[in-house]
Formats: C-alpha cells, sequence, structure tokens
C-alpha cells in the first residue's frame, strides 16, 4: 500500500500545469469559484495545501482547519489574507523573479504603444487606409526626450528601470525607502516625482498602502504632456479620477494591463482616444507562466514534505517548518 498523500485544494481558475502536477503529486481537490462551503467539513478538513487563483478571505482561511500551506500563482498576493495566513502559522507562497523580465518587456511594449499609437496604426493599414488615404498621422507624442518616474523600484520596477535606461531616459523612482545599489534619483514622496517626471510607472504591489495613491493630485503633478503607465495594480489609480484627467487632457495619455475591477473595465475608459488598454497579460506568455506554475507546485512539495518554502511572503518569511 502506497502512503496516504496529502490532500491540496485547487481554488479558482488554475493554470493546466499546476492542475496537472498537483493531480500527479498529491491528492487534489477542486472548487471552481472560491466557493469553500460546497466542500464537506471532512474534505476541508483533510486539505493541507492550497493553490490559489482566486481571492482567499480570512474567513476561507479558517475554514481549513488543518491547512499548512497556500501557494499563490502571481508574485502579488493582495488577494491573499496573508497577515490572517501567517496569525495561523499557514505558509504563503508567491511567484516572484520567473516573471519580472516578462513583465518588464510587457511594460515597455505598453509604452511604446501608448505614445506611438502602434495597434492603431496597425488597425489602419488593416482596414485598407493606408492605400486609400495615405500615411497614418505623425504621433503627437514620443518617446524621446522624456524622463521616467518608476513608483516602485523592486525586481520588476528595477528591470524596466534597466530597459528605460538603454532607451535613454533619465531615470527617477518613488519607494518607502530609498535603495543603495542604484544611482537613479529617489523622491521620498510621490507627489513630488510626479513633478519632475512625464512618464509615471506604476508597479508597486496592490493593497491598503497603495490603494488610490495615484490620484487627481497626482495626475495634476504628472502635467500636460504626462504619460501614465499602469502594469501594478488597478486599486493602486482612483480609475475615475484617470478616466477624468484623459478626457480633460490634465495628462496626455495612459496605458494600462490592470484595472480597479477586473475583467470589468469601465465604458467610459474604453472611449478615450488616448488610453491603450491590456487585458492583464504583462506575464501571459506560455514559457513564463509555466515557470510561474511550476513555482507554485515546487513551493508545495517542498512545504508539504516537511522542507522551507522556496519563496516565501515577507508576512512568512521568519516561519521554519517546525512552526508551519
Ligand atoms: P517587489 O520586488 O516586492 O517590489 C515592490 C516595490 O514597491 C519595492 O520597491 C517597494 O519598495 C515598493 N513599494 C511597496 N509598497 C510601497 C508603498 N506603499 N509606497 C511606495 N513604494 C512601495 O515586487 P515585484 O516583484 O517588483 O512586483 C510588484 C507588483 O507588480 C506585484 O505585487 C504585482 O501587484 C504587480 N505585477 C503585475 C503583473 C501584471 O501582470 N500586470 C505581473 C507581475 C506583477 P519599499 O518597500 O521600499 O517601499
Ligand atoms: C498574473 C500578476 O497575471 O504576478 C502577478 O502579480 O498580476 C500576473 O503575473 C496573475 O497573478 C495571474 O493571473
Amino acid at each position: 500500500m502506497s502512503a496516504e498523500r496529502a490532500v491540496v485544494l485547487l481554488a479558482g481558475k488554475v493554470h493546466p500545469r499546476v492542475r496537472e502536477r498537483v493531480e500527479a503529486e498529491f491528492e487534489a481537490v477542486s472548487v471552481d469559484t472560491a466557493d469553500i462551503k460546497a466542500l464537506s467539513e471532512e474534505t476541508r478538513n483533510r486539505i493541507t495545501g492550497l493553490a490559489a487563483a482566486t481571492r482567499i478571505s480570512a474567513e476561507f482561511i479558517d475554514s481549513l482547519p488543518n491547512l499548512e500551506v497556500i501557494a499563490n500563482f502571481g508574485v502579488g498576493y493582495d488577494a491573499i489574507d496573508a497577515a490572517h495566513a501567517a496569525t495561523r502559522n499557514v505558509m504563503v507562497t508567491n511567484t516572484p523573479d520567473v516573471l519580472s523580465d516578462e513583465v518588464a518587456d510587457t511594460t515597455i511594449g505598453l509604452l511604446l504603444n501608448t505614445l506611438r499609437e502602434l495597434p492603431k496604426a496597425e488597425a489602419y493599414l488593416r482596414a485598407g487606409r493606408w492605400a486609400a488615404e495615405g500615411g497614418y498621422p505623425l504621433t503627437s507624442l514620443s518617446l524621446r526626450g522624456r524622463t521616467a518616474g518608476i513608483y516602485g523600484l523592486g525586481r520588476i520596477g528595477l528591470a524596466i528601470a534597466q530597459r528605460l535606461e538603454a532607451f535613454g531616459l533619465p531615470i527617477h523612482y518613488h519607494t518607502r525607502t530609498q535603495r543603495p545599489d542604484v544611482a537613479y534619483t529617489w523622491h521620498p514622496r510621490l507627489v513630488d516625482m510626479a513633478s519632475a517626471v512625464d512618464i509615471l510607472v506604476v508597479i508597486v504591489p496592490g493593497g491598503a498602502a497603495t490603494e488610490k495613491t495615484v490620484n487627481a493630485d497626482i495626475l495634476n503633478a504628472l502635467g500636460p504632456q504626462g504619460v501614465l503607465i499602469n502594469v501594478g495594480r488597478g486599486s493602486t489609480v482612483d480609475e475615475p479620477a484617470l478616466i477624468a484627467a484623459l478626457a480633460d487632457r490634465t495628462i496626455a495619455a495612459a496605458g494600462l494591463d490592470v484595472f480597479a475591477d477586473e475583467p470589468n473595465v469601465p465604458q467610459a475608459l474604453m472611449d478615450l482616444p488616448n488610453a491603450c488598454l491590456l487585458p492583464h497579460v504583462a506575464s501571459a506568455s506560455v514559457a513564463t507562466r509555466n515557470a510561474m506554475a511550476d513555482l507554485v507546485v515546487d513551493n508545495l512539495i517542498e512545504w508539504l514534505a516537511g522542507r522551507p518554502a522556496l519563496t516565501p511572503v515577507p508576512e512568512c518569511a521568519g516561519f521554519d517548518r517546525a512552526s508551519g
């Protein structure tokens, strides 16, 4: 008889590679939505691992009395109540580093598309308008001569900064703590950075500390030549304030990969000609999503085998396996 396998819950629309590997390694249980109440008490009591692709509240965590580890699909874990998990000695892991270059590459693409209107120029060609009407109109915005401000200079922010440096742009950043390892201009206050730059790239985590911090004051400070790029979380930007700022040209344009209420994007935003919109695809290549999926499952395997987690979130970084 083989040893009894740990029971792992697949919560939400999990990546196929997570499902396949969890089914091979563990006894897998699925909930389509975050509706944990659909599971019997007996099943909930047997669950020790959780692969998360949905919001995981304190109530959800408390409904699994023997839970030991939550492995989140994504580096951003604002959808997981990690502080509550930590109080219960439940390890939480995320997927840092494996997606940083992909997200940074996408950010540069989104920035260029926003400034140089490349998706609109392609649509113009495909509609036969080049042959019928002549060349696409010259774009009023360009990357040339600009200064970039990065809100969040962590793993991904630094990868974005390095790319923008190669494009010849001076780099400023705002974080709570100045980095000792970069020569970029640090601003202790976001509003001061917004005044000093004409590109504002948002790549901070979501959550209470950053919620709606990009508000009307920040957009005002960014100014009429200003371009906002958000690849962090939609919650960080006051979306109605952004729509107003784009409509009255308080800022010139915005490129957005993330939104306040995904996948619902306000019609007012979609109607704006100076908004370039992507459906949260910054990490969405097959290779990068597979690497994220592997890290989710490898974290589950390590922790449930009694070894340290590979990528614990800061709230759980001090846990050793004996306390988990
Ligand atoms: P990270 O390495 O933890 O970096 C976070 C950065 O934000 C740090 O520089 C941190 O510096 C700064 N920060 C955090 N809270 C702040 C605050 N209240 N005010 C000012 N700065 C603050 O994280 P990462 O790996 O670069 O990922 C960043 C975020 O990108 C994720 O959390 C996720 O939300 C988002 N993301 C989005 C996509 C996408 O598909 N669009 C993909 C991946 C990640 P201090 O601690 O010094 O303040
Ligand atoms: C993913 C992300 O799109 O890692 C993150 O924080 O936002 C993205 O890589 C998301 O986590 C899964 O849909």
